[in-house]
């Protein structure tokens, strides 16, 4: 299922009759009076989600609460929005599935860890973009991952393409027992500017490279690594595997790329991922920084998002 030429124009054509576009590519959506999104406890009935969430245009979502709540202070200090100590109220209050925050015209949402939890997370974010009537938004997935080859860690990874376990470019999905296969290219504008911005921030390495998306952390389809409950492989043996994804293209591991790609593209959705690395994988397994430097890593994609959205809001 992708949206060929032809379907594009004519979405085009009644986005300009409705003023919005849809975001969304399911007709039976149409025939449900109320539409439940049960994860974020928010629906059409008992919320007017146009008036809640009609003026976003960036929505950045990452796997952690605690995270996501920080960027959305951080990115309130930022565009002058609010003060960036202040508590700002988490529209998923009363689910503790996910939590969202909201300044302005930027949404900040938490997915969880791994594919199963990030695409519950967008079905429902997808939609609620279509309910609220939103218009041109960017998504940018802001997480950390593992880093490998020279990359230093710390180093901020822009996804080129997210590529499976085997570095293929895209996404097995098993739908009515058949397998699907759907494409997980991100926008290569985007991502081209984004790695401007980190030129203009000049305070940490940023890469352009594919990113590998696992279904695991630790070893069975996962990321290679010798320290989890099993292991079935030799040191030697996943240092030739990880060797043979940096000849790939990859440059970072993480868990939730290829699905977020997948359904960027399927829906329409400008799309980027943007992970710091918290380890180099050649050299070790675990994560053995102190907590204030892994902390610290992970604000360079916030300032990074953060700045991309000043720069963008400036320009328009
Ligand atoms: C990166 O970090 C998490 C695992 O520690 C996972 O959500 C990911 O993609
Ligand atoms: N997240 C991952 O998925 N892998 C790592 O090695 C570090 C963070």
């Amino acid at each position: 299922l992708t949206r060929t030429k032809a379907q594009r124009i004519k979405e085009d054509q009644s986005n300009d009759l409705h003023g919005h576009p849809s975001y969304v590519l399911n007709p039976h959506l149409s025939t449900i009076k109320e539409d439940i999104l049960y994860h974020f406890n928010l629906g059409t009935a008992s919320h007017d989600l146009p008036a809640m969430f009609g003026d976003v245009k960036f929505v950045c979502v990452g796997g952690s609460p605690w995270r996501m709540k920080s960027f959305i202070q951080y990115i309130a200090g930022e565009l002058g929005l609010g003060d960036p100590k202040a508590e700002y109220p988490n529209f998923c209050e009363g689910t503790d599935r996910y939590c969202m925050y909201k300044v302005g015209p930027v949404l900040s949402v938490s997915h969880g860890m791994g594919i199963p939890s990030i695409a519950i997370m967008l079905h429902e974010l997808i939609k609620l973009l279509h309910h609220a009537k939103c218009s041109n938004v960017t998504v940018v997935r802001i997480g950390t991952s593992g880093g490998i080859g020279g990359l230093e860690p710390g180093t901020v990874v822009v996804t080129k393409q997210s590529v499976d376990a085997k570095f293929q470019p895209q996404f097995e999905q098993v739908i009515l027992g058949k397998t699907v296969i759907r494409p997980t290219d991100l926008d290569e504008e985007l991502a081209q500017e984004l790695l401007q911005c980190s030129k203009e921030i000049d305070e940490f390495n940023t890469v352009i490279g594919n990113t590998m998306c696992t279904l695991d952390f630790y070893e069975e389809t996962g990321q290679a690594r010798l320290d989890g409950a099993f292991c079935s492989y030799s040191e030697k043996d996943k240092l030739n595997y990880l060797n043979e994804a940096y000849s790939a293209g990859v440059r970072n591991i993480e868990m939730e790329s290829s699905v977020f790609a997948s359904m960027c593209k399927l829906s329409g959705l400008r799309g980027a991922v943007v992970c710091v690395t918290l380890l180099n994988r050649l050299e070790g397994d675990q994560l053995t920084s102190p907590h204030e430097v892994l902390v610290n890593y992970q604000l360079r994609p916030q300032k990074l998002v953060g700045y991309f959205i000043k720069k963008q809001l400036q320009k328009s």
